[in-house]
């Protein structure tokens, strides 16, 4: 009976101690989030569903090409479960490839049909989150202290007055670069495309690492016109910094930034959990605590009159399924190193 006793009390010691039935963090799982939003958006994703769920969440953030590349490199050996935000195209790639997992959400039905759409091109291994066009912003002080004339084209941006004052990601690493290239490419067709790409070269001061970063130096004064979503150059300027966005007048190309569960992932259940999360209509609509202004996926999200209006945007007709796809993106890239990042200036 003694033993019996003993070996109950070691028994429930044992399971206390692992932090079954007492520890709640222990209980309610991990979640290990990829993102590649701004910062203070997956901060605050990452802290609202803590908070709501008790799940500990590890976050990383980095550009979308970069996650997609970090996402395959661990492929063998799965360390994250959800990747939320960033360009569509390597999420779509990330499907082909096998990188991700299905997964249909039961709130589908209150998506925007692109968003729905993202998710049927990819057999539902990728989601919409958000869309927004691409463009450029300029700081007007800058602009005005060099004599810079107003740009307000595409084209305008290849004018030797803009020598070192031009400044885009690397679309290697940056999914806003890289739908930058793919949106000149179908504007004005490859051949002319690469050429108005070897041009805006001369004019680059800088290929960062983020796609964002152009704008933040512009914001700062370090830097005068940054190619980037308009949505980013908007945040800028309603922070108080002299930016003004341009949709240029040529046309530009659009994203959807998605989101996806890592295959593999090692908690699942949290990372679907997340998922749906993320695609509440309450959820997206707290974009706004961060001026993030891109149209949310979720159609009865808050939007605000300062996010630049898509319907007043001449958008063209993205082929996301062609320029998302691991053939083309792997092209592209390729053909941009060789031809236009190896030119002298
Ligand atoms: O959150 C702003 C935003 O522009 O960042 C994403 C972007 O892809 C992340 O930066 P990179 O260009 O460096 O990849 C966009 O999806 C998003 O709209």
């Amino acid at each position: 009976m003694k033993i019996y006793k003993l070996m109950l009390t070691t028994a429930i010691g044992v399971v206390v101690a692992m932090g079954f039935g007492t520890g709640p963090a222990a209980a309610k799982g991990k979640l290990n989030y990829y993102c590649s939003a701004q910062e203070d958006w997956c901060q605050l994703m990452a802290k609202g569903f803590e908070k709501e769920t008790g799940i500990k969440v590890n976050m990383s953030r980095k550009s979308s090409g970069e996650t997609f590349a970090q996402i395959k490199a661990e492929s063998r050996n799965p360390k994250g479960d959800v990747w939320w935000g960033g360009t569509g195209d390597p999420h779509l790639q990330a499907a082909e490839e096998g990188l991700t997992e299905p997964y249909v959400t039961p709130i589908r039905g209150e998506l925007n049909g692109w968003a729905i759409s993202q998710a049927k091109s990819a057999d539902d291994k990728t989601i919409g989150i958000y869309s927004g066009a691409l463009g450029y912003g300029y700081n007007a002080d800058v602009l005005k202290q060099n004599n810079l004339p107003v740009p307000a084209c595409w084209k305008d941006l290849l004018k030797p007055v803009y020598k070192g004052h031009v400044q885009m990601a690397n679309p290697n690493s940056s999914g806003t670069a890289y739908t930058t290239l793919a949106t000149i490419v179908q504007l004005f067709g490859e051949e002319e495309g690469f050429e108005f790409m070897k041009g805006l070269h001369k004019n680059i001061n800088q290929y960062t690492k983020s796609g964002s970063a152009p704008i933040k130096a512009a914001a700062r004064g370090e830097n005068t016109i940054g190619i980037v979503f308009l949505h980013d150059a908007v945040k800028q300027a309603v922070k108080g910094f002299p930016i003004v966005a341009v949709a240029p007048c040529e046309g530009t190309g659009y994203e959807i930034g998605s989101m996806s569960i890592i295959k593999g992932s090692r908690n699942m259940e949290e990372a679907k959990k997340f998922y749906d999360f993320a695609l509440r209509a309450d959820i997206q609509s707290r974009a706004l605590e961060v001026k993030a202004f891109q149209v949310p996926s979720n159609k009865a999200a808050k939007t605000s009159p300062k996010a630049p209006k898509l319907a007043d945007i001449k958008l063209i007709d993205y082929d996301f399924k062609k320029y998302g796809s691991s053939s083309e993106r792997k092209r592209l890239l390729k053909k941009w190193d060789d031809e236009v990042k190896s030119l002298a200036k």
